[in-house]
C-alpha cells in the first residue's frame, strides 16, 4: 500500500465548470453560471475579437493556427446530443413536494410518509411521439416524470397523463413505438398517430385498445400541463418501518381540475403557438400561479395472486375505479421556478425507473421490470456514459459514495485506494448500510413459476375497462372521441386496417363503432361489446364542478376610443382570481394617456382564438368588421368559451353573430364580471356545445 499522501502534496482547490471556487464566488454568483466581463476560450484565455477568423491578409487564407475559431465553430458542431428516443419534446419546472403523512402507515419512505417534509423536485412533461422540436399540442400521451431529491436518494417517479399504457410487456415497446414513429422512408407525420402503420399496429395488438381510447378522448389534447392528471400507471409494493407491504398506485390530481383543448384549438396552435404548453407552463409560474397537484395512492392489499377483486394488479392496460378504491391524498406538488437553462435541465434532466428509495419496491409487472432495464440503458448514449447522474440536474441530494470509477466525463476526484467492497484499504469504507441504517433492504417475497415466454390469463381480457372508460365519458367528450377517431381513420390509406379497428371497436360499444363507421362510410361492423364494471364517474372531466382560474387568458377586444378605466377595473377584477387580462386592437402601442393608459398586448394580426379562455369586448371597441377579430370572436364561439361586453362592446358581439348561452353583456364591468368568472371556472360553456358545429360559419346560435 502506498504512503498517505503528506498536506503539502494536496491538490490544488476544485473549481467549477466555470472556473470559479465552488466557495465565495462573489456577489450573488452561482459558482455554475458563467461570469466575468471579459469573453474567453473554453481554457479561460481572454479572446479580443470573435467576429474574424486569423487570415493571412485580409482577403487571403484562415490561418490552422486560430484557436479560437476551431474551437468557437468545434464546440458548436457538438452542441447537440440524442433526443430522447420518446418523449424527446417536453418542458420543466423545479418545486417542492410536501408529504402530509397520511402515508406514514404503509411507507417507510419519509418523501411520502413524513409530515410536513418538504422535499425539491424537478418535473418534465412531454409528448411521446415528435421531435424535439414538435408542436405541443399533438393528440398524444403526455409524460409526467418527477425526480424527487430526498433524503435517502433520488427517486423517480415516471408517469403519464393516462393511467394505462399500450402494450402489456416490455418487449413490445420497440414494436410499438416504430410503429406509432414516422413513416421510416418519408418521415411523416411527424408527432402523429393519424396513419397506418400505428393503426396497423394497435388493432393487431388489442391490449392497446383501452390506451387508445383515452388518447382519442380529450385527454389526448390537454389544455395546460398544468390540468393533466398523472399515474405511475404500474403498482408498485410499499414497505413499512414494521416490514409489512401493500401494493399502490399513485396518482397526481391538479388543483385547476383536468381540461383540455378542442381539436380546432390544437390544430390552430400547432402552427400559431407550436410551444403553446411550453409557454403556458413557464409563464404561468412567471406570473406567481404556480401549478399545484395532490399526490395520492390507492392501496391494495399485497395478496399473493397481486389481484383486485378480479382486476389483475400486475396488467399495465388495466385500472381500477375510484369508486372501488378511493384515491387518498398523502402529499402536495409545487412547481414554483422556472429552469434557468433548458439545455442544463430540461434536456440533460434524466429519468430512471429502477431509482427508487427504501419503502418503495417493484412489482413483477412485465412492463415496469423492462423499464427498469430500459432508462438506465437509453442515458448511456443519449448523455454519453455512465456519470449521467453527475449532471447538476441529476445530481442525488445527499452523498454518494458508489465504488464506481472513471468512465466519460468522470467529473468526482474521489480519494481513497480501495473501490471496493469489502476492503481493509480504505478502513473498510464504504460500507453496506443494513435496514436500520436506512439500507434498501428489499423486503423477500416468494417467487415460482415455470420459465416461459407467456403472460397470464387474467391478461387477456382486453376489452371490458374500454368498455368501461366509453360509458363513463360526459356525452359532449363522447363526441369528440367519435371524432378523434374518425379524423385519424380518416388518415389512413389501408382499408383492411380501417375495418380491423371497427371491428375492435364493435368489442368496446355498438354505438362507437357505427358513429365511427358512418363517418368514414364503412359499414357497421358486427361484433358484440365487452361486459364491463358499471360507469366511473371519476374518468370523466366534463362533470359540472368549478375550478380556480389561476393562470387562465382572457383577451379584452379594445381600440383608441374604448373604455379604459373599465378595462383597468377588468383587470383588477380578474387578478384577484389570478387569470391574466390581453388587451387586444387593430393596432400595436398605447391606448390613452395618464392613470388609464392601456398597452397593447397583441394586435388583431398577432392574436388568436386559442390564446384565450375567454373574451371581452370593451365598451368603445371598433365595431368595423375587421375580418381577423370577427374570426377571432367566431372562433371562440365555437370553442365554447366565455364571452362578456359592456357598454357598446355588446354590438361588436352581435355583428359577428355571438350570442347564447355563456354570452354575458351589461352596462358595466361590474355587471357582467361575476358571471364571467363563474362561467370561466366551468372551462367551457358546455351547454353552447349543441348549439355550434365547427363548421357553422357565420354560426348557427
Ligand atoms: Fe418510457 N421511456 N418506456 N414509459 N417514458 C423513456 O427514457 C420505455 C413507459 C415515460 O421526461 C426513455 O430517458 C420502455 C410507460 C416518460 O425524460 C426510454 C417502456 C410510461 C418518459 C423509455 C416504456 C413511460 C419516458 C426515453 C415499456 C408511463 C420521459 C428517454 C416497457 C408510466 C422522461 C429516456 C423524461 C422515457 C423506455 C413505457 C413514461 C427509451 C422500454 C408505461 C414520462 O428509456
Amino acid at each position: 500500500m502506498p504512503p498517505a499522501r503528506k498536506p503539502d502534496q494536496s491538490a490544488p482547490a476544485q473549481v467549477s465548470a466555470t472556473g470559479v471556487p465552488f466557495e465565495a464566488p462573489g456577489g450573488d454568483r452561482d459558482p455554475r453560471a458563467q461570469g466575468g466581463d471579459a469573453l474567453t476560450s473554453p481554457n479561460g484565455v481572454r479572446i479580443p475579437d470573435t467576429d474574424h477568423a486569423l487570415k493571412a491578409g485580409r482577403r487571403g487564407p484562415t490561418l490552422l493556427e486560430d484557436f479560437h475559431l476551431r474551437e468557437k465553430v468545434s464546440h458548436f458542431d457538438h452542441e447537440r446530443i440524442p433526443e430522447r428516443a420518446v418523449h424527446a419534446r417536453g418542458a420543466g419546472a423545479h418545486g417542492v413536494f410536501t408529504a402530509n403523512g397520511t402515508a406514514a402507515s404503509i411507507t417507510r419512505a419519509p418523501v411520502l410518509a413524513e409530515e410536513g417534509l418538504q422535499t425539491p423536485v424537478f418535473v418534465r412533461f412531454s409528448t411521446v411521439l415528435g421531435s424535439r422540436g414538435s408542436a405541443d399540442t399533438a393528440r398524444d400521451t403526455r409524460g409526467f416524470a418527477t425526480k424527487f431529491y430526498t433524503k435517502e436518494g433520488t427517486w423517480d417517479l415516471v408517469g403519464n397523463n393516462m393511467p394505462v399504457f399500450f402494450v402489456q410487456e416490455a418487449i413490445k415497446f420497440p414494436d410499438l413505438i416504430h410503429a406509432a414513429k414516422p413513416s421510416p422512408d418519408r418521415e411523416i407525420p411527424q408527432a402523429q398517430s393519424a396513419h397506418d402503420s400505428f393503426w396497423d399496429f394497435v388493432s393487431l395488438h388489442t391490449e392497446a385498445t383501452h390506451h387508445v381510447l383515452w388518447n382519442m378522448s380529450d385527454r389526448g389534447i390537454p389544455r395546460s400541463y398544468r390540468m393533466m392528471e398523472g399515474f405511475g400507471v404500474h403498482s408498485f409494493r410499499m414497505v413499512n418501518q414494521a416490514r409489512e407491504t401493500v401494493l399502490v398506485q399513485f396518482k397526481w390530481t391538479p388543483k385547476l381540475g383536468v381540461h383540455s383543448l378542442t381539436w380546432e384549438e390544437a390544430q390552430l396552435a400547432m402552427g400559431t403557438d407550436p410551444d403553446f404548453h411550453r409557454r403556458d407552463l413557464a409563464d404561468a409560474i412567471e406570473a406567481g400561479a404556480f401549478p399545484e397537484w395532490e399526490l395520492g395512492v390507492q392501496v391494495f392489499p399485497d395478496t399473493e395472486d397481486q389481484m383486485f377483486e378480479g382486476i389483475d394488479l400486475l396488467d399495465p392496460t388495466k385500472i381500477v375505479p375510484e369508486e372501488m378504491v378511493p384515491v387518498q391524498t398523502i402529499g402536495t406538488l409545487v412547481l414554483n421556478a422556472n429552469p434557468t437553462n433548458y439545455f442544463s435541465e430540461t434536456e440533460q434532466v434524466a429519468f430512471n425507473t429502477g431509482h427508487v428509495v427504501p419503502g418503495i419496491e417493484f412489482t413483477d409487472d412485465p412492463l415496469l421490470q423492462g423499464r427498469n432495464f430500459s432508462y438506465q440503458d437509453t442515458q448511456l448514449t443519449r448523455l454519453g456514459g455512465p456519470n449521467w447522474t453527475q449532471l447538476p440536474i441529476n445530481r442525488p441530494h445527499v452523498p454518494v459514495n458508489d465504488d464506481h470509477r472513471d468512465g466519460f466525463m468522470q467529473q468526482g476526484v474521489p480519494t481513497g485506494q480501495a473501490p471496493y467492497s469489502p476492503n481493509t484499504v480504505d478502513g473498510g469504507s464504504p460500507r453496506p448500510a443494513g435496514w436500520d441504517e436506512g439500507g434498501y433492504v428489499v423486503v423477500p417475497r416468494k417467487v415460482e413459476g415455470e420459465v416461459v415466454r407467456a403472460v397470464a390469463s387474467s391478461f387477456d381480457d382486453h376489452f371490458s375497462q374500454p368498455a368501461m372508460f366509453w360509458a363513463s365519458l360526459s356525452d359532449v367528450e363522447k363526441t369528440h372521441t367519435v371524432e378523434a377517431y374518425t379524423f385519424e381513420l380518416g388518415k389512413v390509406y389501408e382499408q383492411p386496417i380501417k375495418e380491423r379497428v371497427l371491428g375492435v371497436l364493435a368489442h368496446v360499444d355498438t354505438e362507437l363503432a357505427a358513429l365511427v363507421a358512418d363517418g368514414l362510410g364503412l359499414p357497421a361492423p358486427e361484433g358484440t361489446p365487452a361486459e364491463h364494471l358499471p360507469a366511473s364517474p371519476a374518468l370523466a372531466q366534463v362533470t359540472g364542478e368549478s375550478f380556480p382560474l389561476d393562470g387562465r387568458q382572457v383577451a379584452v377586444v379594445a381600440g383608441p376610443d374604448a373604455d379604459l378605466a373599465g378595462i383597468a377595473a377588468l383587470r383588477q377584477a380578474l387578478d384577484a382570481e389570478g387569470a391574466q387580462l390581453k388587451v387586444l386592437a387593430p393596432r400595436g402601442g398605447v391606448l390613452g394617456t395618464g392613470e388609464d393608459q392601456q398597452v397593447v398586448e397583441r394586435t388583431n394580426l398577432t392574436a388568436r382564438s386559442v390564446e384565450f379562455d375567454a373574451v371581452v369586448v370593451a365598451d368603445g371597441a371598433p365595431d368595423d368588421g375587421d375580418v381577423k377579430a370577427v374570426v377571432l370572436l367566431q372562433e371562440a364561439l365555437r370553442q365554447l368559451k366565455p364571452f362578456a361586453a359592456w357598454g357598446s362592446g355588446a354590438q361588436v358581439l352581435t355583428s359577428a353573430g355571438v350570442s347564447g348561452p355563456g354570452v354575458f353583456t351589461g352596462a358595466s364591468v361590474a355587471d357582467v364580471v361575476g358571471d364571467l368568472v363563474a362561467a370561466m371556472g366551468q372551462h367551457r360553456v358546455w351547454e353552447r356545445a349543441e348549439l355550434v358545429t365547427a363548421s357553422a360559419v357565420p354560426p348557427a346560435v
